[in-house]
């Protein structure tokens, strides 16, 4: 039938079209700073050579943006185009092939370096969606070819094609709007300034990094930092329309922006940020350099009344967390914070502002994309997580965490190197021990720390010999507390027990 090869290959673009769409869109509610073009994308730019990656930087770091899209857009038609008319003759290879760019989009989204498992999702809708639009298609075109009444079945298919192109030109056009609001975001927070704190971070005392291979650096990379948050889509705050409000039993409400922020003494300050979802020995927990003003002021200026003991903090996704009064106004010099590690926050971790507050876990402390503190009483409020079962006051609990060797490791026998992390936020560690199987507790290596509110590194050679070992680590607090030996789980107010592991020497 004269023109199904047209139609087949316009049922290709369109699905393929629809399913670029549908992708970013996912990827613009599940992994804003992951999508699935941006992720091939990416990965074309690292594997081209040199020349040509530096002209195609410069088109990415111009605004002429636009060219780079249209050239994609072109490639992502022209490619969907062969698997329509693969469709139509070899079925269901068009599918397959179809199907086989969203794996490939999978496959680029674990090489980059914002993968998260959400970011998977995105690839994986595109490539289904492609494939059933593909096939009802397909099957228009072949009924419309088989078809006597052929005028029917044209505009069957005409109109099947046609609604299909418009919907891929809608959620594209939805998804490129998500996309720039994203650009913008990111762009207004690559170029911020920050100003230079008025009282910097202690400095890191030389021996504090032990640098043993296999255990966690002191200081953790942004990058490299947990995240916890129920937020489906990273909120996207411009920094100059954020406002912060300060409500609730004050004697007068305080609203400040982000230049007002910026323009305070800041400080700087290193706090081990802890979640109580880490079970013992987890990775839930990270050291960052804190800059921010102190919330203590601001709740000053705002006037606390008597009778209050606590402050609801909401940030702009609705989330909220309960902070015992204290622990914003004593000394521990609570921040709302505007960088970590030297630069902006980064949008997963609560850009433009979030709390930190040195000894109380995530959840009842830390919020991110912070927007209203309301001072107010425990008896009157709760938060998302109190409740859900979670404990109304969670301050952290002395831990420690051994980081090599890995569990179930392979080690030589005779010495080996144990090394690892300990923790007791606000209070400080000690001293460090370890026991290898039934044996008495060993002193280890202390590193030196930043402070008390950080975690400490610790290091110890023991001698093993051959054969399967449990490795134990237990902490000592700076009030003399040893770490609870006893496990409870997380819920619901955070675990205890101590970090053990099986290594066997050989
Ligand atoms: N807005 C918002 N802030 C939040 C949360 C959240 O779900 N939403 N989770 C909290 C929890 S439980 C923890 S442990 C910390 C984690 O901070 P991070 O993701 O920067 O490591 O953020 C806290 N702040
Ligand atoms: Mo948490």
């Amino acid at each position: 039938m004269p023109g199904t090869r047209w139609f087949s290959a316009a049922a290709g673009a369109v699905a393929a079209g629809i399913a670029a769409a549908a992708g970013e869109l996912a990827a613009a509610a599940l992994s804003p700073s992951l999508s699935p073009v941006t992720a091939v994308g990416s990965v074309v730019v690292d594997a081209v050579p040199a020349p040509v990656k530096d002209w195609a930087i410069a088109v990415f770091a111009t605004s002429d943006k636009t060219a780079l899209l249209a050239g994609m857009l072109l490639l992502i038609l022209g490619l969907g185009a062969l698997c329509g008319l693969l469709e139509s003759r070899r079925p269901p290879w068009g599918s397959v092939l179809l199907a086989s760019f969203g794996i490939l989009g999978a496959a680029a989204v674990l090489t980059r370096a914002q993968f998260s498992p959400l970011a998977l999702l995105p690839p994986l809708v595109a490539g289904l969606a492609g494939v059933l639009v593909l096939r009802g298609l397909t099957a228009r075109i072949r009924r419309y070819g088989q078809s006597t009444e052929t005028g029917a079945r044209r505009r069957d298919v005409l109109i099947a094609v046609g609604g299909g192109a418009a919907v891929a030109a809608v959620g594209g056009g939805l998804a490129a709007a998500a996309r720039s609001s994203q650009v913008a975001v990111d762009d207004l927070r690559a170029n911020l300034q920050l100003p230079a704190p008025v009282q910097p971070a202690a400095a890191v005392p030389a021996g504090a990094e032990l640098g043993v291979p296999g255990a966690e650096p002191l200081i953790t990379p942004n990058p490299d930092f947990y995240r916890i948050d129920t937020a489906l889509r990273v909120p996207l705050i411009n920094p100059d329309s954020w406002r912060l409000r300060v409500t609730g039993m004050v004697d007068r409400e305080v609203e400040i922006s982000y230049a007002d922020l910026l323009a305070k003494p800041l400080q700087e300050s290193w706090v081990t940020l802890a979640c109580v979802s880490n079970e013992v020995g987890g990775s839930l927990i990270g050291n960052a350099r804190w800059l921010g003003w102190p919330v203590r002021i601001l709740l000053a200026e705002a006037g606390v009344q008597p009778g209050a003991d606590m402050v609801l903090s909401r940030s702009e996704d609705g989330w909220t967390a309960t902070t015992p009064l204290e622990a914003l106004t004593d000394p521990r010099d609570s921040l709302l914070a505007v960088a970590m590690n030297g630069e902006p926050l980064p949008p997963e971790h609560g850009f433009p502002v979030r709390l930190v507050v040195p000894g109380l876990y995530g959840y009842v402390s830390a919020t991110k994309w912070v927007t209203e503190l309301t001072v107010s009483r425990f008896a009157d409020e709760t938060s998302y997580w109190t409740d859900r079962g979670w404990s109304e006051r969670g301050p952290v609990k002395l831990s420690s965490r051994i980081d090599t060797p890995a569990r179930g490791a392979k080690v030589a026998a005779g010495k080996t190197t144990v090394a690892g992390v300990a923790w007791a936020q606000h209070t400080g560690i000690s001293g460090v021990e370890i026991r290898v199987d039934d044996g008495a507790w060993q002193d280890t290596r202390l590193a030196a720390g930043i402070s008390a509110d950080t975690w400490r590194q610790f290091a110890a050679d023991v001698d093993l010999p051959e054969g399967e070992h449990t490795l134990t680590v237990r902490a000592i607090d700076a009030k003399g507390n040893v770490q609870d030996e006893a496990q409870r789980p997380v819920v619901p107010d955070g675990a205890t027990g101590l970090h053990s592991i099986r290594v066997t020497a050989g």
